[in-house]
């Protein structure tokens, strides 16, 4: 092509030939028939229509042609750019359609397959429960301790006035670890830690410790053998049994409310004395004692109450062996089996569906119970 021709020098115009248009045309509807991508045609479109195309740069010859020539000139030079620019507009759109259709086969959703979302989990009320009932604690100004489940035997036993041959030793049985001389059990109760706590601190100590406990008990509807307990231990100058009997009634209220009916009777451990047994009247017989076919309530044995926890003034021997002077402190200790808890609070039937861990059980109690 040639630059503007202000002379009208028809030698210089020779880009507006006729046959030069022609081949300029031809060449731009090939490449655009070859190209075969929306990218290819891109550049196509730059280099056959853009502003440095041979047919724009003829186009800008017309107005250096002699006036009788511009109009002949005019329509060759506007057909082929018409031409070329339908060629690309039709490219374009075909191109754009096998894009589309590409796209819908690459990245086709079958919306037929099963999802992979998982549900969301929820807390056992177990764990819900044995917060509430160390927050209720926390409350009142007591704080929060732990143990090891794994735990040395004298601190299970001896220390809590449970000596070797303490017949009472039997009434927890025990998980002993190989080899038996190891000196550890898996704990069988809460209680080492009201132990625990006696040798680090000094008086007052007003403590709550929850956590999970073993147990060579059969599965049934009010036994498992790893359930969890919460122990409770106060410490302080001038505790007697009505402190205990405040405290008992104090947790009982803001856990299961004014309406459920609870009894404590005599009872024995060694690490407490005088020593009492806290009941729940059973939700299976309602305290009738008798079972639907007749005979005895299956959950109750037929005494129409379950036994929700131990307590007691902490024992002068279990005070001397932690170094504490019992003609200075007195104490009183308690212990909840938390799985009965739940049973009585919530009217849950039975042990199996509180170990079973369906995720239905739990998501029951939400987030609080
Ligand atoms: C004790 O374990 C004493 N340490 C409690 C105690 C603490 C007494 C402080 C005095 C002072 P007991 O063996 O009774 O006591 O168990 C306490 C509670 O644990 C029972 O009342 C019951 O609610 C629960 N429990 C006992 N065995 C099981 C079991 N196998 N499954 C579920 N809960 C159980």
């Amino acid at each position: 092509m040639s630059g503007p021709n202000t002379d009208y020098d028809p030698v210089e115009v020779s880009a507006l030939d006729p046959a030069a248009i022609e081949a300029a045309s031809e060449d731009a509807l090939a490449a655009i028939a070859a190209a075969t991508s929306l990218d290819q045609l891109k550049a196509v479109r730059i280099s056959h229509q853009g502003e440095r195309s041979p047919l724009a740069l003829a186009n800008r010859e017309i107005g250096a042609l002699p006036p009788s020539a511009k109009a002949e000139a005019g329509k060759r030079v506007g057909r082929a750019r018409a031409g070329v620019a339908a060629a690309i507009a039709a490219r374009q759109t075909e191109l754009e359609a096998e894009r589309d259709e590409r796209i819908l086969v690459e990245e086709r959703v079958d919306v037929t397959v099963p999802a992979t979302r998982r549900t969301p989990g929820a807390r056992h009320p177990i764990e819900l429960v044995t917060q509430r009932l160390a927050d209720a604690f926390v409350g009142m100004g007591w704080e929060v301790a732990e143990g090891p489940e794994l735990e040395a035997e004298w601190l299970n036993f001896d220390a809590l006035n449970l000596g070797p041959d303490h017949p009472a030793r039997q009434m927890q049985d025990t998980f002993f670890l190989d080899p038996v001389d190891s000196g550890l059990v898996l704990r069988t109760h809460t209680s080492p830690v009201q132990v625990r706590t006696m040798l680090e601190q000094e008086p007052p100590i007003y403590i709550v410790a929850p956590g999970k406990v073993f147990r060579t008990d059969d599965l049934d509807a009010t036994h498992t053998p790893v359930f969890h307990q919460i122990e409770c231990l106060a410490i302080d100058k001038g505790l007697t049994m009505a402190h205990l009997r405040g405290a008992i009634d104090a947790f009982v209220r803001i856990m299961f409310g004014e309406e459920i009916r609870t009894r404590v009777r005599c009872s024995y451990f060694p690490f407490t004395e005088p020593s009492m047994e806290t009941d729940f009247v059973c939700f299976a017989c309602h305290g009738a004692g008798a079972g639907d076919a007749g005979g005895q309530c299956r959950v109750c044995g037929g005494s129409g109450w379950i036994e929700l926890g131990g307590s007691g003034m902490v024992n002068h021997k279990v005070l001397r062996a932690c170094g504490i002077d019992p003609d200075v402190h007195s104490g009183f200790a308690f212990g909840l089996g938390i799985e009965r808890a739940l049973m009585l609070r919530h009217g849950v039937q039975g042990m199996h569906e509180m170990v079973e861990g369906d995720i239905r059980f739990s998501q029951q109690f939400g987030m609080e119970v």
